[in-house]
């Protein structure tokens, strides 16, 4: 399924020098990669010392050719494109203005929503969920509501940090509890509900029960009318609910769709276009930072037997927040996010043990030089990178608001490296921790807390006290997020990474412990993966001190990593559909 390694587990120390000659990185940047080969094998490293047997991956050289994408420059940039898309952003909102009906009302702002384009109407959201949730005791309205309205409600307002009950679902069961039976034949209203189903929270019954309906008779709706328009949209919804998609990528998706459709809309489809456009034009933009950012480092040469995923670590902060408004955070986010990959996989696959305890003691006491003093020349520079952007956010945090808070960021890292050392720790002992062990540093290490913590300060202003202590004790929607990112990771990455050599995941660890089979042991993480969603969906609705900004970022980590690993490793491997996501959503603009 995985792989065709010719070369058989953990053999490595016996192949013959030879075989070095595959890590000589040739492969041009744009050309077409070959298959997918991971193969486990011992690179002997000349400098230092000789006799060090080092592990590689060997992982594939980048798609990506870094000068054509820093020399991307969009034509949708300046006057007449923003004065077009102020014209007809004027004409949506009067036709907003001229809906009565709040579900009609609501309908048109999930199509924006859909077409990537809800965030230029928060203001008009932001009323309609108010007064649709201040009515909700008003049951009789909702009760004679169809069945598509009161999920498509029900959905938004979970979404939007409303916490309403289930019960406004009642009037769609009997005295007994079952759902009435003529509603099977809705499609539309089956659609809806199983869209609303996944804003479900642990023990809501009803939704849960709801979630196993649909999906059956949606899936016999899309066998009877194949080429349907509905049926389409159907199918894509099956195939992952709407609410577990990156919002940037549904987008480009959806307007392709829309297109197609008979009651299509000329003014919100060009709308949708051009603005996607606009937005891809600030994409290409902080591509070009951090580009230049990238080639003053020198990682890329000294750090070479990582992954190189900057376009991939960039693609993963447009599925955190998409708006064109938020570029200082994809910038920053990016270069963490390279970081974060490289020293992950100084961690699991290259650095000596003795190495990775200097560089978590370095880490660790951070602004002692003379820990640093001690490193491989490869840790310093790595760690000097790592130190100059920490310095670069917690100094515009403190121009910008006169907030020190480095400490927060370190703190951040230092946990993250000391729970990478704990699974170097496991895989030099040949420990196979039980799930819970595993699971208690999996979410950690996984890297969910330290983007997220960066991620507060990246966003927001002002920064306050009651918000910054949530991150120090990792708010459970942070936990939640990254339990998420891990279990997807698992799910995506495991099978390569126990060619490489790393330490069992949870997969591993719940066979091990269980004797389950591989199969089981997957269906089981995937289980656990959506509880961990519906916990999630509780800390959505609940009070807290984060905006929904950045509670749109935690929800988001999990929708991308649900996009980069729910069929495989689209990350590290290079040779997927990945590629035309990028082009798609940084390269190529809609025709117009
Ligand atoms: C995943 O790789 C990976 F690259 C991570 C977690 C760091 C990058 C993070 C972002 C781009 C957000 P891998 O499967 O090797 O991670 P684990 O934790 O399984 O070693
Ligand atoms: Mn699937
Ligand atoms: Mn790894
Ligand atoms: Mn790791
Ligand atoms: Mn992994």
């Amino acid at each position: 399924l995985f792989l065709h390694s010719s070369v058989p587990l953990l053999s490595f120390t016996k192949l013959p020098a030879t075989a070095r000659t595959c890590f000589s990185h040739k492969t041009n940047g744009s050309e077409s990669p070959s298959p997918r080969t991971i193969q486990c094998m011992a690179a002997k490293r000349n400098s230092e010392n000789s006799n060090i047997i080092r592990r590689t991956a060997n992982y594939q050289r980048p798609i990506w050719d870094y000068d054509y994408m820093q020399s991307l420059k969009s034509e949708y940039v300046g006057e007449p494109y923003t004065r077009r898309v102020n014209k007809l952003k004027e004409e949506v909102r009067m036709m907003l203005d001229k809906m009565v009906d709040p579900v009609y009302k609501l309908e048109l702002i999930d199509l924006l929503q859909k077409l990537g384009l809800s965030y230029h109407f928060e203001d008009d959201m932001k009323k309609l969920l108010k007064s649709i949730y201040d009515n909700i005791s008003n049951n009789d309205t909702w009760d004679k509501e169809a069945l598509y309205a009161v999920a498509l409600k029900f959905r938004f307002l979970r979404q939007h940090g409303y916490n309403v009950s289930q019960e406004v679902f009642s009037s769609f069961t009997d005295e007994l509890g079952e759902f009435k039976a003529h509603l099977y034949e809705d499609t539309k209203g089956m659609l809806y509900l199983y869209e609303a189903s996944y804003l479900s929270i642990e023990g809501e019954n009803f939704l849960e029960h709801a979630r196993d309906f649909t999906t059956k008779h949606l899936e016999e709706f899309v066998k009877r009318n194949k080429d349907e328009y509905l049926s389409i949209i159907v199918s894509h919804a099956l195939e992952l609910p709407l609410d577990w998609r990156m919002p940037r990528l549904e987008a480009r998706w959806f307007i392709d769709t829309y297109e197609r459709s008979d009651d299509m809309n000329p003014t919100l489809l060009e709308l949708a276009k051009l603005d996607f456009n606009m937005v891809q034009a600030t994409y290409q933009e902080d591509l070009r930072h951090i580009l230049i950012w990238w080639r003053s480092t020198g990682l890329g040469e000294k750090l070479n037997f990582a992954r190189d995923r900057l376009i991939e670590c960039f693609l993963w902060t447009v599925g955190m927040r998409f708006e064109p408004q938020f570029g200082y955070f994809r910038r920053m986010c990016t270069r963490l996010n390279v970081l974060i990959t490289m020293i992950d996989d100084t961690y699991d696959v290259y650095g000596k043990l003795d190495e990775l305890e200097l560089f978590t003691d370095t880490v660790e006491r951070w602004d002692d030089i003379n820990a640093m003093e001690k490193l491989p020349d490869y840790m310093k520079l790595c760690f000097y990178v790592l130190n100059n952007t920490l310095n670069e956010i917690a100094l515009d945090a403190l121009k910008e608001q006169g907030l020190h808070i480095r400490s927060y960021l370190k703190k951040a890292w230092a946990d993250l490296c000391k729970s990478f050392l704990v699974e170097a720790r496991w895989y030099y002992s040949g420990y196979t921790p039980t799930l819970q062990e595993y699971n208690n540093n999996a979410w950690i290490s996984v890297s969910g807390p330290v983007i997220l913590v960066h991620s507060y300060i990246l966003v927001t202003n002002p920064i306050t006290k009651e918000a910054l202590q949530c991150l120090e004790e990792y708010h459970n929607i942070i936990r939640l997020s990254s339990m998420i990112f891990r279990f997807e990771n698992d799910l995506g990455t495991s099978p390569d990474e126990l060619k490489v050599g790393d330490v069992p995941k949870s997969i591993q660890c719940y066979m091990y412990e269980t004797g389950a089979s591989y199969e089981d042991a997957y269906e089981y993480i995937q289980y656990l993966s959506g509880i961990t969603w519906k916990q999630m969906n509780k800390d959505r609705v609940a009070e807290s001190p984060f905006s929904k900004t950045y509670i749109g970022i935690a929800v988001n980590l999990a929708r991308t990593a649900m996009f980069f690993y729910h069929h495989g490793d689209r990350f590290g491997v290079t040779n997927y559909e990945t590629k035309d996501r990028v082009l798609s959503l940084l390269v190529q603009p809609f025709p117009l």
